[in-house]
């Protein structure tokens, strides 16, 4: 029973039993009549309710009081590998100016926790969830530089890989010794039988470099489920035992005082013979009852899903309180903003998101131009089908532009291999800049050519940050920075072209950022503009549905968003020509004859025949 001293606090009792009645429900339904693991579960809870900080509690509150407190245009995100930004966590604390400089309010710390030794998928193979990389630093370390964003107003998360452990975490040695209460919080068997008929169904993530989705331990004699790398061993939440652990483990990283978890590949976590076990209505009985547990104990934290999948799974992960993800990854449109690049043509990216402004649900999108992870193309062919487009030519074609083999392509990139059998096909990597065409412009010494990719560079960065949702920049990118190869010099990394823009901040490009004369300021200065112009205008909080507006002009993407007293209107020239719309478009959405363009101050009068817009030019207009 309940021991926390419920007189301070009238609204966290209140807030806990409601949540435990709701979580046993849950539980008994999903595990059966399991009494013992149920307390068990019980007592994590507790015990992780009464270890909560009073600064952490405090804030809970608040949140609770304005739950969407996430949705604020004032939150500004980037990712960052904390020993690639500023080799490790003291070092980052170090640099908490930058991104005040920048106007970050959301950093994505990139894996942090203790992973294997040697390959470790970036971090995604945690051998302990309760240890910080011993390479970064410790957990007092971590808490610290936490507390210090918050201070500053800077909210934080971490990944929670909970598909995966690594094949050396405590859970799976104990297995090794034969403890059976450890060996079936995996998916572990005797024989093939089982394995055999679930690889009839169950795609390829990593084809290049696995051709099978369960491997032969030679150290257990038997079969065990290794969906991504060999190395990284699935978890069977088929038992209840696992999930009270990874719910424990939730809670413990929860108490460091994080605000977000990202929940890795959560679409994968449930496996089921006969499936494609991807986005199982269990995972969503799974994610709910997290949910209810993190409103038990913080319930100012909050999940960022990470579904590479379907518009319908993406969507499918909004939830309200007790269900889903308060944060989603807007994947179709990174895909869909580097799609239009390369054609010129943004009527891809509008039917794709018009798609998603279909559901009716409390949404908030993570929108990002690219990530740690490589762009996966050919998730989504409907869009193109519905063009009349064929969509393998199409990928064929743009995954080739972005190689640097097409004749005027700007590019530079590498990509990953293809299988036909795989989940995801063909994929691409690279760091903005080096897509954007900056690398090969600078190599060439071409002005010209540098002019045009800092243009493309600052579009896309445009829409992230004027789009319905949350931006998260990615570190480095603010500055420029080029693909890297030396990865392939280091043999924990060379098979992962991934790597390639996982690049470290070059501090010696940073120091350049104030001066606007240079590559690095130009871009720097232009994106701290239009993060401050976010910052400081409601038309850019994320409870604002953006809709679209056809601008009759092919390459140029439009939108709007309004609120009672004012309206934003974005136009997006995705081509390298001169573009004109006809403003009688724009007086049919009933919008102000006068708008101003926030970036430049110029007025724009839509009483003008037409307006144009430069190459790859943007414009905010209220
Ligand atoms: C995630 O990605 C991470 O973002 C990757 O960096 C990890 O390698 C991986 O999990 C394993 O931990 O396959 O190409 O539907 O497809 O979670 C990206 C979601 C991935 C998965 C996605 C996965």
């Amino acid at each position: 029973m309940l021991t926390y001293e419920t007189s301070l606090d009238p609204e966290f009792k209140e807030r806990f039993e409601e949540g435990a009645k709701l979580l046993q429900e849950k539980y008994t339904s999903l595990y059966g009549e399991t009494k013992e693991n149920y307390e068990n579960l019980v007592g994590i809870i507790e015990a992780a309710f009464q270890g909560r900080k009073k600064d952490l509690r405090l804030q809970d509150n608040q949140r609770s009081r304005q739950p969407q407190w996430y949705m604020s245009e004032k939150l500004v995100g980037m990712s960052i590998y904390v020993d690639l930004f500023a080799d490790n966590l003291t070092g980052v604390k170090d640099k908490i100016e930058y991104f005040k400089e920048l106007g970050i309010t959301y950093i994505h710390f990139m894996p942090v926790l203790k992973t294997r030794d040697g390959k470790d998928d970036g971090g995604f193979a945690v051998s302990s969830y309760k240890e910080i990389n011993p390479k970064l630093g410790n957990m007092s370390e971590f808490e610290d530089l936490v507390d210090a964003l918050r201070k500053e107003g800077i909210v934080t998360c971490i990944d929670f890989v909970l598909n995966h452990t690594a094949k050396e975490h405590e859970w799976v040695l104990e297995a090794m010794n034969g403890n059976e209460k450890y060996q079936q919080m995996y998916y572990m068997f005797d024989t093939y039988d089982i394995p055999r008929e679930f690889e009839k169904t169950l795609p390829l993530i990593f084809p290049e470099v696995s051709q099978q989705n369960f491997i032969y331990s030679d150290e257990l004699k038997k079969w065990v489920c290794s969906i991504f790398y060999e190395y990284q061993w699935d978890l069977n939440y088929k038992n209840p035992v696992l999930f009270n652990n990874i719910a424990e483990s939730m809670l413990f990283l929860l108490n460091q005082g994080v605000d977000i978890l990202r929940l890795d590949a959560i679409p994968h976590i449930w496996k089921e013979v006969g499936t494609d076990c991807f986005n199982l209505p269990q995972v969503h009985e799974i994610l709910s009852m997290l949910n209810i547990i993190v409103d038990m104990v913080a319930p100012g934290s909050i999940f960022k899903g990470e579904a590479i999948g379907s518009t319908e799974s993406i969507m499918g992960f909004f939830g309200d309180k007790y269900n889903g993800c308060s944060l989603m990854y807007n994947f179709p449109l990174s895909v869909s903003l580097w799609n239009a690049l390369v054609t010129e043509d943004t009527r891809e990216m509008q039917i794709t998101l018009d798609r998603l402004n279909e559901y009716e649900k409390n949404r908030c999108f993570i929108n990002y131009i690219r990530c740690h992870d490589d762009i996966a193309w050919d998730m989504d062919g409907e869009t193109l089908r519905q063009l009349g487009i064929d969509s393998t030519a199409h990928f064929e074609y743009v995954t080739d532009f972005y190689l640097g083999k097409i004749p005027g392509s700007f590019s530079k990139a590498e990509s990953k291999d293809f299988d036909s059998k795989a989940k995801e096909g063909r994929k691409t990597s690279g760091t903005v800049a080096s897509l954007c065409g900056l690398e090969k412009a600078v190599e060439d010494a071409n002005e010209l050519q540098t002019d045009l990719a800092i243009k493309k560079i600052l579009l896309l960065h445009s829409i992230i940050l004027s789009y319905e949702g949350i931006p998260m920049l990615y570190g480095g990118d603010e500055i420029g920075m080029f693909n890297d190869p030396s990865y392939k010099d280091s043999w924990e990394k060379a098979d992962d072209s991934r790597w390639l823009h996982r690049v470290s901040l070059d501090w010696a490009r940073a120091e350049k950022r104030g001066d606007g004369e240079t590559i690095e300021g130009r871009i720097f200065q232009s994106l701290k503009k239009l993060i401050t112009a976010r910052k400081s205008n409601p038309l850019f909080n994320s409870s604002l549905h953006t809709k679209f507006l056809e601008t009759g002009n092919q390459s140029v993407f439009g939108y709007c968003k309004k609120n009672q007293t004012d309206e934003l209107l974005v136009l997006c020239n995705f081509s390298g020509e001169n573009q004109k719309i006809n403003s009688k478009i724009m007086n049919s959405e009933g919008l102000r004859r006068e708008l101003c363009n926030m970036v430049t101050g110029e007025i724009i009068s839509l009483n003008e025949h037409s307006l144009t817009l430069q190459p790859y030019e943007f414009m905010w207009l209220t």
